[in-house]
Protein backbone atom coordinates (compact mmCIF):
# COMPACT_ATOMS: atom_id res chain seq x y z
CA UNK A 1 0.00 0.00 0.00
CA UNK A 2 1.10 3.96 -0.80
CA UNK A 3 2.13 5.22 2.70
CA UNK A 4 0.37 8.63 3.67
CA UNK A 5 1.51 11.21 1.73
CA UNK A 6 2.56 15.01 4.00
CA UNK A 7 -0.03 16.89 4.69
CA UNK A 8 0.95 20.07 2.21
CA UNK A 9 0.50 16.96 -0.96
CA UNK A 10 -2.25 15.59 0.72
CA UNK A 11 -4.05 18.71 0.22
CA UNK A 12 -3.10 19.76 -3.30
CA UNK A 13 -3.67 15.92 -4.44
CA UNK A 14 -7.35 16.59 -2.69
CA UNK A 15 -7.93 19.88 -4.07
CA UNK A 16 -7.02 18.46 -7.72
CA UNK A 17 -8.39 14.73 -7.14
CA UNK A 18 -8.25 13.40 -10.79
CA UNK A 19 -5.77 14.11 -13.49
CA UNK A 20 -4.81 12.21 -17.02
CA UNK A 21 -1.46 13.96 -17.81
CA UNK A 22 0.94 15.83 -15.56
CA UNK A 23 4.08 17.73 -16.23
CA UNK A 24 6.18 17.90 -12.90
CA UNK A 25 9.23 20.66 -12.76
CA UNK A 26 11.67 19.89 -9.87
CA UNK A 27 13.35 23.27 -9.15
CA UNK A 28 16.05 24.90 -6.65
CA UNK A 29 17.10 28.92 -7.20
CA UNK A 30 15.27 29.38 -10.85
CA UNK A 31 13.39 31.93 -10.59
CA UNK A 32 15.13 33.64 -13.23
CA UNK A 33 14.20 30.66 -16.06
CA UNK A 34 11.07 28.52 -14.53
CA UNK A 35 8.58 30.99 -15.59
CA UNK A 36 9.20 30.44 -19.69
CA UNK A 37 9.39 26.74 -18.53
CA UNK A 38 6.23 27.02 -16.54
CA UNK A 39 4.07 28.51 -19.54
CA UNK A 40 5.47 26.39 -22.41
CA UNK A 41 4.69 23.25 -19.98
CA UNK A 42 0.76 24.89 -19.83
CA UNK A 43 0.93 25.69 -23.55
CA UNK A 44 1.73 22.21 -24.30
CA UNK A 45 -0.40 20.79 -21.85
CA UNK A 46 -3.35 23.22 -23.37
CA UNK A 47 -2.83 22.94 -26.98
CA UNK A 48 -2.06 19.43 -27.43
CA UNK A 49 -4.25 17.03 -24.98
CA UNK A 50 -6.95 19.19 -24.98
CA UNK A 51 -9.74 16.13 -24.13
CA UNK A 52 -7.23 15.06 -20.96
CA UNK A 53 -7.65 16.31 -17.55
CA UNK A 54 -4.25 18.40 -17.22
CA UNK A 55 -1.97 19.57 -14.01
CA UNK A 56 1.30 21.37 -13.65
CA UNK A 57 3.25 20.54 -10.69
CA UNK A 58 6.73 22.63 -9.21
CA UNK A 59 8.48 20.64 -6.49
CA UNK A 60 10.54 23.36 -5.19
CA UNK A 61 13.35 23.07 -2.68
CA UNK A 62 12.10 26.43 -0.65
CA UNK A 63 14.57 28.33 -2.75
CA UNK A 64 14.62 31.73 -1.31
CA UNK A 65 15.03 33.48 -4.68
CA UNK A 66 11.28 33.34 -4.86
CA UNK A 67 11.15 30.59 -7.63
CA UNK A 68 7.68 29.13 -6.25
CA UNK A 69 6.61 32.89 -6.82
CA UNK A 70 7.15 33.00 -9.98
CA UNK A 71 5.86 29.80 -11.00
CA UNK A 72 2.43 30.45 -8.96
CA UNK A 73 2.39 33.85 -10.75
CA UNK A 74 3.18 32.75 -14.20
CA UNK A 75 0.25 33.88 -16.34
CA UNK A 76 -2.84 31.48 -15.33
CA UNK A 77 -3.86 28.90 -18.26
CA UNK A 78 -6.70 30.81 -19.57
CA UNK A 79 -3.68 33.05 -20.89
CA UNK A 80 -2.74 29.82 -23.06
CA UNK A 81 -6.21 29.22 -23.98
CA UNK A 82 -6.30 32.92 -25.12
CA UNK A 83 -3.42 32.98 -27.10
CA UNK A 84 -3.29 29.75 -28.71
CA UNK A 85 -7.17 29.63 -29.88
CA UNK A 86 -7.80 26.41 -27.86
CA UNK A 87 -10.79 25.29 -25.63
CA UNK A 88 -9.87 22.98 -23.68
CA UNK A 89 -12.67 20.46 -22.20
CA UNK A 90 -10.78 20.56 -18.55
CA UNK A 91 -9.32 23.36 -17.16
CA UNK A 92 -5.18 23.07 -16.09
CA UNK A 93 -4.54 22.93 -12.11
CA UNK A 94 -1.50 23.91 -11.01
CA UNK A 95 0.60 22.85 -7.60
CA UNK A 96 3.13 24.55 -6.26
CA UNK A 97 5.24 23.38 -3.27
CA UNK A 98 8.24 23.04 -1.47
CA UNK A 99 8.80 18.82 -1.42
CA UNK A 100 10.22 17.04 1.74
CA UNK A 101 13.30 15.99 2.29
CA UNK A 102 14.17 12.12 2.04
CA UNK A 103 15.93 10.82 5.29
CA UNK A 104 17.24 14.09 5.31
CA UNK A 105 18.71 14.78 2.12
CA UNK A 106 16.86 17.40 -0.48
CA UNK A 107 18.01 17.45 -3.78
CA UNK A 108 16.72 16.67 -7.25
CA UNK A 109 15.37 12.83 -6.93
CA UNK A 110 13.67 14.22 -3.55
CA UNK A 111 11.74 16.70 -5.48
CA UNK A 112 11.26 13.67 -8.11
CA UNK A 113 9.83 11.26 -5.17
CA UNK A 114 7.49 13.83 -4.69
CA UNK A 115 6.14 14.11 -8.15
CA UNK A 116 6.38 10.78 -8.50
CA UNK A 117 4.04 10.64 -5.12
CA UNK A 118 1.27 13.33 -6.73
CA UNK A 119 1.43 11.34 -10.09
CA UNK A 120 0.95 8.65 -8.81
CA UNK A 121 -1.83 9.87 -5.98
CA UNK A 122 -3.70 11.55 -9.01
CA UNK A 123 -3.57 8.37 -11.44
CA UNK A 124 -2.15 9.96 -14.05
CA UNK A 125 -1.44 8.37 -16.97
CA UNK A 126 1.45 10.21 -17.95
CA UNK A 127 3.84 12.13 -16.40
CA UNK A 128 6.21 14.59 -18.05
CA UNK A 129 9.26 15.42 -15.96
CA UNK A 130 11.61 18.65 -17.24
CA UNK A 131 14.22 20.91 -15.85
CA UNK A 132 13.44 24.24 -14.46
CA UNK A 133 16.27 25.82 -15.77
CA UNK A 134 15.87 25.45 -19.48
CA UNK A 135 15.79 28.09 -22.05
CA UNK A 136 14.88 25.77 -25.44
CA UNK A 137 11.80 24.20 -24.40
CA UNK A 138 9.17 24.12 -26.38
CA UNK A 139 5.17 23.42 -25.79
CA UNK A 140 5.66 20.71 -28.38
CA UNK A 141 7.77 19.54 -26.01
CA UNK A 142 4.93 18.28 -23.87
CA UNK A 143 3.72 16.18 -26.85
CA UNK A 144 6.70 15.06 -27.86
CA UNK A 145 7.77 13.24 -24.37
CA UNK A 146 3.95 12.63 -23.45
CA UNK A 147 2.71 11.31 -26.87
CA UNK A 148 4.84 7.72 -26.89
CA UNK A 149 3.16 6.67 -23.71
CA UNK A 150 -0.31 7.91 -24.19
CA UNK A 151 -0.39 7.12 -28.25
CA UNK A 152 2.80 4.23 -28.64
CA UNK A 153 2.40 1.90 -25.45
CA UNK A 154 5.93 2.82 -24.16
CA UNK A 155 7.03 3.37 -20.64
CA UNK A 156 9.79 5.44 -20.55
CA UNK A 157 10.58 8.12 -23.12
CA UNK A 158 14.36 9.59 -23.10
CA UNK A 159 15.04 13.39 -24.78
CA UNK A 160 17.25 13.14 -28.00
CA UNK A 161 18.28 16.65 -28.49
CA UNK A 162 21.30 18.54 -30.06
CA UNK A 163 23.79 19.83 -27.31
CA UNK A 164 26.72 22.09 -27.43
CA UNK A 165 29.40 19.63 -28.13
CA UNK A 166 31.58 20.83 -24.43
CA UNK A 167 27.76 19.93 -22.93
CA UNK A 168 26.55 16.79 -21.35
CA UNK A 169 30.24 15.68 -20.32
CA UNK A 170 28.79 13.19 -17.97
CA UNK A 171 26.42 11.52 -20.36
CA UNK A 172 28.83 11.91 -23.06
CA UNK A 173 32.20 10.16 -21.28
CA UNK A 174 29.70 7.55 -19.03
CA UNK A 175 26.46 7.22 -18.83
CA UNK A 176 25.89 6.79 -22.57
CA UNK A 177 28.49 4.49 -23.40
CA UNK A 178 27.98 2.27 -20.18
CA UNK A 179 23.98 1.88 -20.62
CA UNK A 180 24.82 1.13 -24.40
CA UNK A 181 27.61 -1.52 -23.51
CA UNK A 182 26.36 -3.26 -20.70
CA UNK A 183 22.10 -3.15 -21.49
CA UNK A 184 22.77 -2.94 -24.81
CA UNK A 185 20.14 -0.07 -25.65
CA UNK A 186 21.47 3.00 -27.54
CA UNK A 187 20.01 5.68 -25.60
CA UNK A 188 21.91 9.25 -26.29
CA UNK A 189 20.80 11.22 -23.70
CA UNK A 190 20.33 8.64 -20.11
CA UNK A 191 20.54 11.68 -17.75
CA UNK A 192 18.77 14.59 -20.21
CA UNK A 193 16.75 15.68 -17.38
CA UNK A 194 13.48 15.62 -19.41
CA UNK A 195 11.33 12.26 -19.36
CA UNK A 196 8.27 10.89 -19.99
CA UNK A 197 6.98 8.16 -17.74
CA UNK A 198 3.80 6.13 -17.71
CA UNK A 199 1.41 5.62 -14.64
CA UNK A 200 2.88 2.19 -14.69
CA UNK A 201 6.20 2.93 -14.58
CA UNK A 202 5.46 5.42 -11.71
CA UNK A 203 4.07 2.72 -9.52
CA UNK A 204 7.04 0.97 -10.11
CA UNK A 205 9.41 3.54 -9.48
CA UNK A 206 7.69 3.95 -6.10
CA UNK A 207 7.76 0.43 -5.30
CA UNK A 208 11.68 0.30 -5.69
CA UNK A 209 11.69 2.70 -2.71
CA UNK A 210 15.16 3.13 -3.49
CA UNK A 211 15.90 6.74 -2.14
CA UNK A 212 19.93 6.33 -1.37
CA UNK A 213 21.61 9.72 -0.96
CA UNK A 214 22.79 9.63 -4.41
CA UNK A 215 19.31 8.94 -5.99
CA UNK A 216 17.79 11.88 -3.95
CA UNK A 217 20.27 13.76 -5.80
CA UNK A 218 21.76 13.85 -9.03
CA UNK A 219 21.64 10.33 -9.02
CA UNK A 220 18.27 10.44 -9.47
CA UNK A 221 18.05 10.53 -13.79
CA UNK A 222 20.05 7.22 -14.49
CA UNK A 223 18.25 5.81 -11.63
CA UNK A 224 15.38 6.40 -13.68
CA UNK A 225 16.38 5.32 -16.70
CA UNK A 226 18.16 2.29 -15.14
CA UNK A 227 15.24 0.81 -13.90
CA UNK A 228 13.04 1.48 -17.05
CA UNK A 229 15.47 -0.86 -18.77
CA UNK A 230 16.14 -3.52 -15.85
CA UNK A 231 12.50 -3.70 -15.38
CA UNK A 232 11.50 -4.64 -18.59
CA UNK A 233 9.48 -1.40 -19.41
CA UNK A 234 8.95 -0.14 -23.23
CA UNK A 235 11.68 2.45 -23.96
CA UNK A 236 12.09 5.18 -26.68
CA UNK A 237 13.58 8.58 -27.25
CA UNK A 238 11.85 11.75 -28.43
CA UNK A 239 13.55 14.19 -30.74
CA UNK A 240 13.26 17.38 -28.88
CA UNK A 241 15.52 19.85 -30.78
CA UNK A 242 18.09 21.54 -28.99
CA UNK A 243 19.03 21.46 -25.22
CA UNK A 244 19.91 25.38 -23.57
CA UNK A 245 19.95 25.37 -19.77
CA UNK A 246 22.21 26.80 -17.68
CA UNK A 247 26.20 26.51 -18.78
CA UNK A 248 28.33 24.39 -16.16
CA UNK A 249 31.66 24.04 -16.48
CA UNK A 250 33.10 20.39 -15.73
CA UNK A 251 36.04 21.36 -13.82
CA UNK A 252 34.38 23.85 -11.71
CA UNK A 253 30.45 22.18 -11.60
CA UNK A 254 30.50 18.76 -11.91
CA UNK A 255 32.65 17.19 -9.68
CA UNK A 256 29.62 16.36 -7.40
CA UNK A 257 27.04 15.52 -9.87
CA UNK A 258 29.49 13.17 -11.19
CA UNK A 259 30.16 11.57 -8.20
CA UNK A 260 26.41 10.95 -7.48
CA UNK A 261 25.76 9.62 -10.82
CA UNK A 262 29.02 7.02 -10.74
CA UNK A 263 27.59 5.97 -7.52
CA UNK A 264 24.11 5.77 -8.21
CA UNK A 265 25.58 3.65 -11.63
CA UNK A 266 27.72 1.23 -9.42
CA UNK A 267 25.16 -0.10 -7.02
CA UNK A 268 22.52 -0.40 -9.81
CA UNK A 269 25.11 -2.53 -12.05
CA UNK A 270 25.49 -4.96 -9.14
CA UNK A 271 21.90 -5.02 -8.62
CA UNK A 272 21.24 -5.57 -12.16
CA UNK A 273 24.15 -7.98 -12.79
CA UNK A 274 21.86 -10.97 -14.77
CA UNK A 275 20.20 -8.46 -16.63
CA UNK A 276 23.87 -7.38 -18.66
CA UNK A 277 26.17 -9.81 -18.01
CA UNK A 278 24.82 -11.27 -21.13
CA UNK A 279 24.25 -8.89 -23.67
CA UNK A 280 27.21 -8.53 -26.17
CA UNK A 281 26.52 -5.45 -28.73
CA UNK A 282 23.33 -2.92 -28.89
CA UNK A 283 21.05 -1.71 -31.50
CA UNK A 284 19.02 1.21 -31.53
CA UNK A 285 15.99 2.72 -29.74
CA UNK A 286 13.05 3.99 -31.37
CA UNK A 287 12.90 7.82 -31.87
CA UNK A 288 9.36 9.99 -32.78
CA UNK A 289 9.92 13.51 -33.60
CA UNK A 290 10.45 15.55 -36.50
CA UNK A 291 14.29 15.69 -37.08
CA UNK A 292 15.29 19.38 -36.67
CA UNK A 293 18.47 20.72 -37.20
CA UNK A 294 19.43 23.26 -34.97
CA UNK A 295 23.08 24.39 -33.31
CA UNK A 296 23.14 25.16 -29.59
CA UNK A 297 24.84 27.82 -28.45
CA UNK A 298 28.51 27.59 -27.22
CA UNK A 299 29.79 26.86 -24.24
CA UNK A 300 33.28 27.39 -22.76
CA UNK A 301 34.90 24.66 -20.75
CA UNK A 302 38.50 25.46 -18.77
CA UNK A 303 40.28 23.02 -19.96
CA UNK A 304 43.29 24.01 -18.30
CA UNK A 305 41.97 23.65 -15.01
CA UNK A 306 40.90 20.02 -16.62
CA UNK A 307 44.26 18.90 -17.06
CA UNK A 308 45.97 20.83 -13.43
CA UNK A 309 42.92 18.52 -11.74
CA UNK A 310 44.07 15.52 -13.40
CA UNK A 311 47.34 15.56 -12.90
CA UNK A 312 46.74 16.78 -9.20
CA UNK A 313 44.20 13.77 -8.80
CA UNK A 314 47.80 11.90 -9.03
CA UNK A 315 49.30 12.78 -5.98
CA UNK A 316 46.07 12.82 -4.02
CA UNK A 317 44.21 9.96 -5.17
CA UNK A 318 47.18 7.80 -6.67
CA UNK A 319 47.63 5.07 -4.28
CA UNK A 320 43.46 4.69 -4.42
CA UNK A 321 44.18 4.13 -8.10
CA UNK A 322 46.28 1.40 -7.69
CA UNK A 323 43.93 -0.36 -5.35
CA UNK A 324 40.84 -0.02 -7.24
CA UNK A 325 42.31 -0.31 -10.69
CA UNK A 326 43.89 -3.52 -12.73
CA UNK A 327 47.94 -2.61 -12.30
CA UNK A 328 48.01 -2.06 -16.09
CA UNK A 329 45.56 0.01 -16.16
CA UNK A 330 46.23 2.07 -12.69
CA UNK A 331 49.99 2.48 -14.42
CA UNK A 332 49.05 3.97 -17.29
CA UNK A 333 46.93 6.43 -15.76
CA UNK A 334 49.60 7.17 -13.97
CA UNK A 335 51.27 8.12 -16.80
CA UNK A 336 48.40 10.25 -18.42
CA UNK A 337 47.93 12.29 -15.44
CA UNK A 338 51.46 13.29 -15.44
CA UNK A 339 51.08 13.59 -19.50
CA UNK A 340 48.06 16.15 -18.77
CA UNK A 341 50.37 18.23 -16.19
CA UNK A 342 53.06 18.47 -18.65
CA UNK A 343 50.32 19.78 -21.30
CA UNK A 344 48.74 22.15 -18.50
CA UNK A 345 52.62 23.17 -17.89
CA UNK A 346 53.23 23.80 -21.68
CA UNK A 347 49.65 25.69 -22.08
CA UNK A 348 50.77 28.07 -18.91
CA UNK A 349 53.78 28.80 -19.54
CA UNK A 350 53.21 31.64 -22.17
CA UNK A 351 52.84 35.19 -20.07
CA UNK A 352 48.92 34.75 -20.59
CA UNK A 353 48.14 31.11 -20.28
CA UNK A 354 46.63 30.14 -23.47
CA UNK A 355 44.76 26.83 -23.81
CA UNK A 356 46.16 23.96 -24.67
CA UNK A 357 46.34 22.74 -28.66
CA UNK A 358 44.42 19.96 -29.84
CA UNK A 359 46.80 17.12 -29.63
CA UNK A 360 48.67 18.43 -26.26
CA UNK A 361 47.11 15.40 -24.33
CA UNK A 362 44.97 12.29 -24.85
CA UNK A 363 43.08 9.75 -22.72
CA UNK A 364 42.18 6.86 -24.99
CA UNK A 365 38.83 5.79 -25.29
CA UNK A 366 40.09 2.15 -24.42
CA UNK A 367 41.97 2.68 -21.33
CA UNK A 368 39.22 5.18 -20.26
CA UNK A 369 36.77 1.67 -20.90
CA UNK A 370 39.13 -0.18 -18.68
CA UNK A 371 39.09 2.60 -16.06
CA UNK A 372 35.69 2.35 -15.63
CA UNK A 373 35.15 -1.16 -15.91
CA UNK A 374 38.25 -1.53 -13.25
CA UNK A 375 35.73 0.37 -11.20
CA UNK A 376 32.45 -1.51 -11.55
CA UNK A 377 34.81 -4.50 -10.76
CA UNK A 378 36.16 -3.11 -7.59
CA UNK A 379 32.64 -2.04 -6.48
CA UNK A 380 31.73 -5.65 -7.08
CA UNK A 381 34.60 -7.10 -5.38
CA UNK A 382 34.07 -3.93 -2.17
CA UNK A 383 37.48 -3.52 -2.50
CA UNK A 384 36.50 0.23 -1.18
CA UNK A 385 33.25 1.66 -0.12
CA UNK A 386 31.39 3.14 -2.68
CA UNK A 387 31.80 6.63 -1.79
CA UNK A 388 35.69 6.21 -2.04
CA UNK A 389 36.15 5.07 -5.42
CA UNK A 390 34.16 7.34 -6.86
CA UNK A 391 35.55 10.43 -5.04
CA UNK A 392 38.73 8.45 -6.78
CA UNK A 393 37.30 8.79 -10.42
CA UNK A 394 36.77 12.42 -10.36
CA UNK A 395 40.07 13.22 -11.60
CA UNK A 396 40.36 10.83 -14.29
CA UNK A 397 36.07 12.05 -15.19
CA UNK A 398 38.15 15.17 -15.64
CA UNK A 399 41.75 14.02 -17.89
CA UNK A 400 39.11 11.66 -19.81
CA UNK A 401 36.83 15.20 -20.87
CA UNK A 402 40.25 17.08 -20.99
CA UNK A 403 41.19 14.82 -23.75
CA UNK A 404 37.91 14.76 -25.40
CA UNK A 405 36.88 18.24 -25.53
CA UNK A 406 40.54 18.65 -27.13
CA UNK A 407 40.26 16.07 -29.66
CA UNK A 408 36.84 17.70 -30.62
CA UNK A 409 37.88 21.52 -30.49
CA UNK A 410 38.01 22.08 -33.84
CA UNK A 411 35.71 19.75 -34.63
CA UNK A 412 31.98 20.62 -36.06
CA UNK A 413 29.13 18.81 -34.33
CA UNK A 414 28.90 16.34 -36.37
CA UNK A 415 32.65 15.08 -36.46
CA UNK A 416 32.52 15.68 -32.90
CA UNK A 417 29.88 13.15 -32.21
CA UNK A 418 31.57 10.88 -34.13
CA UNK A 419 34.06 10.68 -31.54
CA UNK A 420 31.58 10.22 -28.85
CA UNK A 421 30.47 7.36 -30.68
CA UNK A 422 33.23 5.88 -31.47
CA UNK A 423 33.72 6.41 -27.60
CA UNK A 424 30.95 3.74 -26.65
CA UNK A 425 32.02 1.29 -29.54
CA UNK A 426 34.87 0.82 -27.63
CA UNK A 427 33.19 0.17 -24.55
CA UNK A 428 30.97 -2.74 -26.31
CA UNK A 429 34.29 -3.95 -27.22
CA UNK A 430 36.31 -3.98 -23.90
CA UNK A 431 33.30 -5.70 -22.25
CA UNK A 432 34.43 -8.99 -22.06
CA UNK A 433 37.12 -7.69 -20.12
CA UNK A 434 34.42 -6.48 -17.71
CA UNK A 435 32.84 -9.91 -17.65
CA UNK A 436 35.96 -11.91 -17.26
CA UNK A 437 36.88 -9.30 -14.31
CA UNK A 438 33.34 -9.32 -12.74
CA UNK A 439 33.44 -13.07 -13.05
CA UNK A 440 36.27 -13.43 -11.82
CA UNK A 441 35.37 -12.11 -8.70
CA UNK A 442 32.94 -14.57 -8.30
CA UNK A 443 29.83 -13.95 -6.49
CA UNK A 444 29.58 -10.42 -4.52
CA UNK A 445 31.15 -11.29 -0.87
CA UNK A 446 28.96 -11.27 2.04
N1 LIG B 1 13.98 20.52 -6.04
C1 LIG B 1 15.27 20.54 -6.36
N2 LIG B 1 15.60 20.62 -7.62
C2 LIG B 1 16.89 20.64 -7.94
C3 LIG B 1 17.93 20.60 -6.96
N3 LIG B 1 19.10 20.65 -7.61
C4 LIG B 1 18.80 20.73 -8.92
N4 LIG B 1 17.47 20.72 -9.11
C5 LIG B 1 16.74 20.79 -10.36
O1 LIG B 1 17.15 19.77 -11.21
C6 LIG B 1 17.17 20.21 -12.54
C7 LIG B 1 18.52 19.94 -13.17
O2 LIG B 1 19.49 20.65 -12.49
P1 LIG B 1 20.71 21.31 -13.25
O3 LIG B 1 21.52 21.95 -12.20
O4 LIG B 1 20.23 22.14 -14.37
O5 LIG B 1 21.47 20.00 -13.77
P2 LIG B 1 22.01 19.57 -15.20
O6 LIG B 1 21.41 20.43 -16.23
O7 LIG B 1 21.59 18.13 -15.30
O8 LIG B 1 23.49 19.70 -15.11
C8 LIG B 1 16.80 21.69 -12.51
O9 LIG B 1 15.42 21.78 -12.76
C9 LIG B 1 17.08 22.08 -11.08
O10 LIG B 1 16.25 23.11 -10.64
C10 LIG B 1 17.53 20.53 -5.61
O11 LIG B 1 18.35 20.49 -4.71
N5 LIG B 1 16.20 20.49 -5.37
MG1 LIG C 1 20.59 22.22 -16.40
Amino acid sequence: MPSPLPPALRDAVERVGRADIMVGIPSFRNAATIGHVARAAQAGLVQYFPDLRPVLANADAGSPDGTQRVVVETEPPDYVERILLVRPRNRLQRISLTYPEVDGVGGKGAALRTLFEIARALQVQALVVVDSDLRSILPEWIELLAGPILKGGFDFVAPLYARHKNDGTITNTVTYPLTRALYGLRIRQPIGGDFGVSGDLVDHYLQQDDWTPEVSRFGVDIWMTTTAIAGGFAVCQARLGAKVHDPKDPGADLGPMFSQVLATILRLTERHADRWLGVRGSHDVPAYGFERIVEPPPLEVDLLRLLEAFQHGRLAQGELWDRMLAPATAALVRELASDAGAAADRAARADAPRPPEPGAFSFPDEAWARVIYDVCVAAHRRTLPVERLVAALVPLYFGRVASLLLEVRELNSEQAEAAVKRQARAFELVKPYLVAGWEEAGAAPA
